[in-house]
């Protein structure tokens, strides 16, 4: 399943590293692309859209 999550906090790709970590982190075979412009993370995964939150956050980010 892919979610797709608007993190405003996103400023840089420095930024998309470390929430692309986070979740690979959390969930080796998830798939991570980060849009640093638009700000938004689509992630294709396995885990529920409330877990991938929840790394993002723990990773220092704000979904919105
Ligand atoms: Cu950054």
């Amino acid at each position: 399943m892919a979610i797709q999550l608007k993190v405003p906090s996103i400023a840089c790709s420095g930024c998309a590293d470390t929430i692309t970590k986070a979740i690979k982190n959390h969930e080796s075979t998830a798939n991570v692309q980060i849009d640093v412009e638009q700000k938004i993370v689509i992630v294709e995964t396995k885990a529920s859209e409330d877990s991938i939150k929840q790394v993002i956050a723990s990773a220092g980010h704000t979904v919105e």
